[in-house]
């Protein structure tokens, strides 16, 4: 298959749809999620209240207003974007029995413009939009019923669109949830509408947890390429390098131990089997995973065919003396975003090296941005140069990576091409865009689109293929 280079942009519908309740779409577990005061993650509800927002339920209006973003995509000269399918919209349950055609049809709409554009569709099958349903009646992931939900879902959605994509993605960023690691609330809610604060034994089920979400990948690759055997199929990772504190042994393996955490599931998706290393590591601790025998079939006929890499910031190392600190260590060569992530451009590439080295497979950066404040000057310029800079350098990283270090990457994503509503804090303040939207972090605005001084230069980094 001819391997084109894909520039563009990603999104997720439920941080750009809005619509939460529209057409037949059912609730996910976003849409309970309410904004929360600065800074802070949010609350998680088990209701919808009255007067609060939820900024999933407006998003930034894309349900009505993608024709005008699309063709702001085109003009830009995207050749491919990256959007979720949201399953609450396919099965406003997720275990309905029939399929809420609404919600197909929504998705035609989308693909066909893409197509119209010569954008090619890359389409996430799961973002964090898991039905709240599966979560109070089955468990969430914890049950092995909503494996088979979720392949079902998958399924239809492949079959549906099997005349128009070729790239699909099973899940974004399942990577974050070590059952090694205590984890954050929000996090943890954002991938599976649980709460680690409640899980009654952390470490098993994030072990099974993990365990179903890798075989549901498996699965559906395995699925997609019996439906057509051009499809690309890819699971989108969050990676970043741990660096050590400094170079003492003690630290440099600390820091390996770390960043291996991220592996596992990478490991599991590109070598056709799940890692014995983690299996040894879970019956130390007692733990046991629910493997079936027929799993292994899965696992070696669903191999990933690319990697996408999710790449924002790198991580420093922190030894344990520092341990009862409240704030981390930073990195004194790196400087830091507002939301105190970290803005490294050689961690990119080296991440790019790391993963194509260790499964040499294609890489499509699947996200890369920075999330900052953007005033709208008299005149109704938004001049982001510092957007420019974080992005101009980020490119060029990947462009020592493909040419000096020969690694293969087919594609350059931006997060997110037009401001859309931040996942961990649900500000809308946190922009990424190079198409500002007029809307604040209460939910006023007119959503007016406008272009920022970042729209002319990724125009032309992308008519002069990554030169800037
Ligand atoms: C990634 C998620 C995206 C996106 C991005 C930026 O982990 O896949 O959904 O939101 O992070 O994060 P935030 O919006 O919190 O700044």
């Amino acid at each position: 298959m001819h391997q084109p280079f894909f520039w563009g942009g990603s999104i997720a519908a439920h941080q750009s749809e809005g619509a939460w309740n529209l057409d037949g779409k059912g609730p996910a577990i976003m849409d309970y999620v309410r904004q929360g005061t600065r800074d802070v993650p949010r609350q998680i509800d088990k209701e919808i209240v009255t007067n609060v927002r939820y900024p999933s339920h407006k998003g930034i209006d894309f349900y009505h207003r993608y024709r005008e973003d699309i063709a702001m995509f085109a003009e830009m000269g995207f050749t491919a974007l990256r959007i979720s399918v949201d399953w609450s919209r396919i099965y406003p349950h997720g275990d309905d029995e029939v399929v809420n055609q609404p919600g197909l049809e929504y998705y035609h709409a989308i693909i066909d413009t893409l197509l119209e554009y010569h954008i090619e569709p890359i389409i996430t099958l799961y973002h964090f939009e898991l039905p709240v349903n599966l979560v109070h009646s089955y468990g969430s992931w914890l049950n092995r019923k909503v494996v088979d939900l979720y392949v079902r879902f998958c399924q239809i959605v492949m079959r549906a669109f099997n005349n128009k994509v070729r790239y699909w993605i099973t899940f974004n960023e399942m990577n974050h949830l070590d059952p090694m690691t205590t984890q954050t609330d929000i996090f943890t809610y954002m991938i599976t509408g649980l709460k680690y604060s409640e899980l009654s034994n952390p470490i098993q089920d994030l072990a099974t947890i993990g365990y179903h979400m890798t075989l549901a990948s498996v699965r559906v690759a395995k699925i997609a390429r019996e439906i057509n055997k051009e499809n690309q199929v890819g699971c989108v990772f969050g990676l970043s390098p741990v660096y050590p504190y400094d170079c003492h042994p003690d630290n440099v393996m600390c820091a390996f131990k770390e960043s291996e955490r991220d592996y596992y599931q990478v490991d599991a998706m590109c070598t056709g089997r799940f890692p014995e290393y983690k299996l040894s590591e879970y019956q130390s601790h007692g733990i046991n995973v629910p493997i079936e025998p027929e799993d292994a079939d899965d696992f070696r006929r669903g191999k990933l065919d690319f990697i996408g890499l999710n790449y924002y910031y790198s991580r420093l190392q922190q030894p344990q003396r520092f341990a009862d600190q409240e704030e981390r260590v930073k990195n004194p060569y790196i400087e830091q975003s507002r939301w105190g992530w970290t803005i490294d451009p050689v961690g990119i590439r080296y991440t790019m090296n790391y993963i194509h080295r260790r499964y040499g497979l294609p890489i499509m950066i699947t996200e890369n941005g920075l999330g900052a404040l953007d005033d709208v000057i008299e005149g109704g310029t938004i001049d982001d140069g510092y957007r420019i800079e974080y992005l101009a350098k980020h490119i060029e990283q990947v462009k020592k990576a493909m040419v000096e270090d020969f690694v293969t990457c087919i594609g350059y994503l931006t997060w997110a091409p037009i401001d859309v509503i931040s996942a961990t804090t649900g500000e809308m303040r946190k922009r990424y865009g190079f198409i500002y939207v007029d809307q604040d972090d209460s939910g006023a605005g007119t959503l007016r689109r406008q272009r920022k001084a970042s729209f002319n230069w990724f125009k032309d980094v992308i008519k002069n293929n990554g030169e800037n």
